[in-house]
């Protein structure tokens, strides 16, 4: 049994209402964190969206590894998808996603001017598990805060469409997480980038895996942040490092941990990536 489980009904509720709109758009954009491109793609909504043609955005690539990430986008091609990786904060994506769409509607565009009709505004629904920039994704779009965005998982809990221009129109729809993750490591891995509440996932599990990871290619620029010797009692020292100290003296091991987790979901040891 994995212990890093987070579905509550609101996920459940969005993920019929991802079905149920499918039917009316012409492709699907998926969100998935540049930092964990396997374990953030949604086993169960690519079972539901396998019909329709994608375009994945890798978002947050200035978090990302570089080397890892073209490993990724290379693989994600030779899927048969159409790919983009941006920092969705700092770069301009609208000419990008624009591109890929008249790529992706191609063939739909081709059968309208046959049959002599002019194509009506492509319909995209943006989908990905929660946290991952969606909402950032459509404002960046047309320029304004109509999504509402938050740096925590759960913000947007109902559909919504926004026309970006007379040629593309797109839903913003709630992150969803599955109701079972295939292995412990990837929920540890959505855990990592921020995806799951933090009540969601077990506290000493998932900082310790992140320790574990992160010594052999970050060892040295993580000691040097917190100003500490060594990876030996490592949430001890932090503790001491930061003044984590409960009533009696004692360090505040729990604090210490969620402070780590919370450094590297917020990207502060530079060029971290989960999956290889
Ligand atoms: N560093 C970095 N942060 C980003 C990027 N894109 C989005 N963010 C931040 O990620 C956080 C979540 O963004 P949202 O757009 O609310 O994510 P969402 O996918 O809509 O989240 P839910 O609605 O909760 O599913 C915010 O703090 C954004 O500023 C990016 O490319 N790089
Ligand atoms: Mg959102």
């Amino acid at each position: 049994m994995t212990q890093v489980q987070w579905f509550p009904g609101h996920m459940a509720k969005a993920i019929r209402l991802i079905e149920d709109s499918l039917k009316s758009v012409d492709f699907v954009i998926e969100c998935r964190d540049a930092r964990a491109p396997f374990s953030t793609r949604n086993p169960v909504l690519a079972k539901t969206v396998q019909s329709k043609k994608r375009l994945i955005i890798l978002t947050k690539k200035d978090l990302a590894n570089p080397q890892n990430l073209q490993m990724w986008i290379k693989k994600i091609e030779e899927e048969g998808h159409e790919v983009m990786a941006v920092d969705v904060l700092n770069d301009p994506i609208k000419k990008e996603l624009l591109d890929k769409t008249q790529i992706l509607m191609k063939d739909k565009h081709d059968r309208d001017r046959r049959r002599g009709i002019r194509s009506r505004a492509s319909r995209a629904l943006i989908v990905g598990v929660p946290n991952v920039g969606k909402s950032t994704v459509i404002n960046q779009l047309i320029n304004r805060r109509v999504a509402k965005v938050e740096n925590r998982p759960g913000v947007t809990q109902a559909l919504k469409l926004i026309k970006v221009d007379k040629t593309l129109e797109i839903i913003d729809t709630p992150g969803v997480l599955w109701p079972k993750f295939e292995t412990e490591e990837m929920g540890i891995k959505c855990a990592l980038v921020g995806s799951i509440k933090e009540t969601g996932f077990p506290l000493e599990l998932v900082s310790d895996f992140a320790v574990n990871y992160l010594k052999k290619s970050h060892g040295p620029i993580i000691l040097e942040n917190y100003r500490i010797d060594g990876f030996e009692n490592f949430f001890s020292k932090l503790a001491q490092s930061k003044g984590f100290l409960s009533s009696g003296g004692k360090e505040d091991i729990e604090k210490a941990r969620r402070t780590f987790v919370s450094d590297v979901q917020n990207g502060v040891f530079k060029e971290v990536s989960w999956d290889y």
